[in-house]
């Protein structure tokens, strides 16, 4: 039987975001002590993040505001996009699924949906895609069952899916990202990188370890200003970097990556997921 094809790509990448929620403080918490959180402050950081990527030449679309849901904001974690298809997640944590089905009707009509059943669990924010390679983190929010049946969701597409064990940080993709092509930026003592070997590695400078979390944008790395050391360290290996306030949305244990999906790849070098 064929595999259903997804809709032709508008020009402009679709970049989908969430609101924050005034519960932000209520948000879950793994690895980081819980911190007063000024919601108004979070939300002007938002901002400008959104702002940075309208900028870059993505398309907004705005996801409806999920006030009972502390962690909306962070919408990676709710679905795995490629070209060929949407995979809705089913988050680790239970007080995170309720976000799932706002961000299916977004994804319905631009992509075949398919969905992360229980009793497998899967994050966005764990899987990593390099061109056909797909990364899958073995965290506390995404279990075997889950990454099972991303790989049979995904394998028919020509996409391999390999497990990468990481341990001391939230998702697989607080210990690296892509930030060029076949380029990796990563924190070694968050992960094993023997399943990255052959592909570009760039290290964090060690007094940086959250700054592994960075978002590639055709040419251009969004980055935290937190992280002016790893940001040379980017920039001294000829790319291009942006930076944003990410400091309060941090203190809920989020980062550059987690607060958009990408619908559509941006013309140049395909965005990541
Ligand atoms: C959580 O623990 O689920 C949120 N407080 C943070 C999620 C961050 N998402 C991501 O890294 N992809």
């Amino acid at each position: 039987m064929p595999l259903p094809t997804a809709p032709p790509s508008p020009l402009a990448p679709l970049a989908l975001v969430r609101p924050v929620s005034d519960s932000l403080a209520d948000c879950e918490l793994s690895h980081l002590e819980r911190v007063p959180i000024d919601v108004g402050r979070a939300r002007e950081q938002h901002g400008l993040y959104v702002d940075l990527l309208a900028e870059l030449g993505c398309t907004i679309e705005w996801l409806p505001a999920a006030p009972g849901s502390p962690d909306a904001v962070f919408v990676e974690d709710t679905a795995v996009v490629v070209d060929e298809v949407a995979v809705m997640a089913r988050p680790g944590a239970a007080s995170r699924r309720g976000e799932i089905d706002a961000v299916a009707a977004a994804l319905a009509g631009r992509r075949p949906l398919a969905r992360i059943e229980a009793p497998g669990t899967l994050d966005g924010g764990d899987v990593l895609r390099v061109g056909k390679r797909v990364f899958v983190g073995r965290s506390a929010r995404t279990d075997d069952g889950g990454r099972d049946q991303l790989r049979a969701i995904l394998e028919p597409y020509g996409y391999s899916v390999e497990a990468v064990t990481v341990t001391g940080c939230l998702h697989l993709k607080s210990a690296v990202t892509e930030v060029a092509d076949g380029t990796l930026l990563l924190h070694p003592d968050w992960l094993d990188p023997t399943p990255f070997a052959g592909l570009d590695l760039v290290a964090v400078d060690p007094a940086e370890p959250f700054a592994a979390n960075a978002l590639r944008l055709g040419a251009t790395v969004v980055l935290p200003a937190a992280f002016p050391r790893t940001r040379r360290r980017l920039e001294a290996h000829g790319l291009a970097v942006r930076t944003v306030p990410a400091d309060e949305l941090a203190k809920a244990e989020g980062g550059v990556t987690c607060c958009s999906i990408f619908v559509d790849s941006p013309a140049g070098p395909g965005r990541r997921i």
